[in-house]
């Protein structure tokens, strides 16, 4: 068994994260990761809290394992968000997209366990000072927003500059992404990409098909421009952008063509105009399981690996 101190210190089975991924990632997907054994993760998004309640209360009522709350801190609602959490004592809150440092007091005194995404060492060391119980150092071969270094190089340098333990995320698809980040000295790992293919997971068919169809080289980082970079599939929506950014249009433009984007892929249906985030690893992930068939498989996957790594060497010859 791959038990680490993450799993001990959030009273998990398997050291797994599920990506709390904006419109997507719902009480009914994360109930199915917690049951499960790993962590699932409702993703607040940019929604208000009575529908962040109302989700929380969907998850209490589906399973009686720890879950996590991801907010999404360019959210106009991330205030209202936070207080919600409080109130409603979650067990573990997982940051994103900007720095958690003004809500830390209120989280910590309701003893939540709180856990920032960070694209760089320096956010790894403000934010394990401001008070984070572990970092989750995302590469840019995730989906959605991203930072610019890869999980092979920002793993194992935050790795060396924080004493919590460190979530590698971004690029990990199956049970030998998994045993690399251990290698570069993770105690986790958190997957968005892969669980889009989740039976539990309710984004719509065609994000799913496209993900299906997806190779290594059909993601690309768009809207760098905007300040906000964001690795999706391409279509007709990366072209128009590409556009905008060409003629130099105003960034207020950029934004104005972005907006709603996520849902209408991801809701709606709409793979060629609206945004369909996902990670590098879209080509290695092709088949739809159950979130338990997910983890077991990718855990034994790893496990293996780990046992014949550890022969290596073993021979007097
Ligand atoms: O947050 C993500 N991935 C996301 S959020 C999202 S919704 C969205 N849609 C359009 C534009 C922007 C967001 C879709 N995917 N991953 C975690 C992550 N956090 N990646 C990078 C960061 C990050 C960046 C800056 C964390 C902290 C940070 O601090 C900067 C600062 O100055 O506060």
């Amino acid at each position: 068994m791959i038990y680490t101190d993450i799993c001990k210190m959030l009273n998990i089975k398997y050291p797994i994260f599920q990506g709390g991924m904006a419109q997507i990632s719902d009480a009914n997907l994360a109930a199915a990761v917690s049951e499960a054994g790993g962590l699932g993760v409702i993703a607040s998004g940019n929604n208000p809290p009575d529908f962040i309640k109302s989700e929380i209360d969907k998850i209490r009522e589906l399973t009686n394992k720890p879950f996590g709350v991801n907010v999404m801190l360019l959210s106009p609602f991330a205030k209202e968000v936070s207080e919600l959490l409080v109130e409603e004592k979650v067990p573990v809150i997982i940051t994103g997209a900007g720095n958690p440092g003004k809500y830390m007091k209120i989280w910590k005194e309701a003893n939540i366990k709180v856990i920032p995404v960070v694209p760089s060492v320096a956010f790894a060391k403000h934010f394990e000072k401001s008070g984070a119980d572990a970092i989750i150092c995302e590469g840019t071969e995730a989906g959605g927003h991203v930072g610019e270094l890869t999980t092979m190089c920002i793993t194992p340098q935050v790795v060396d500059a924080v004493n919590i333990p460190v979530i590698a995320a971004g690029g990990i698809g199956d049970g030998r992404g998994i045993a690399a980040v251990f290698c570069l000295g993770a105690q986790g790992v958190q997957l968005g990409t892969r669980f889009l293919l989740a039976k539990e997971c309710s984004v719509h068919q065609n994000y799913k098909d496209r993900v299906i169809k997806a190779n290594d080289t059909a993601t690309v980082v768009s809207g760098r421009k905007t300040g906000h970079p964001v690795r999706v599939l391409k279509n007709r929506l990366v072209n128009q952008f590409r556009v905008l950014e060409k003629n130099n249009a105003p960034v207020e433009e950029m934004e104005e063509l972005g907006r709603g984007r996520l849902y209408k892929a991801a809701v709606e249906g709409d793979v060629d105009y609206g945004s369909v985030m996902s990670g590098q690893i879209a080509g290695l992930i092709n088949k739809e399981q159950s979130c338990k068939e997910m983890i077991t498989e990718m855990f034994e996957e790893a496990e293996n690996i780990m046992k014949r790594l550890s022969l290596i060497g073993g021979s007097d010859e």
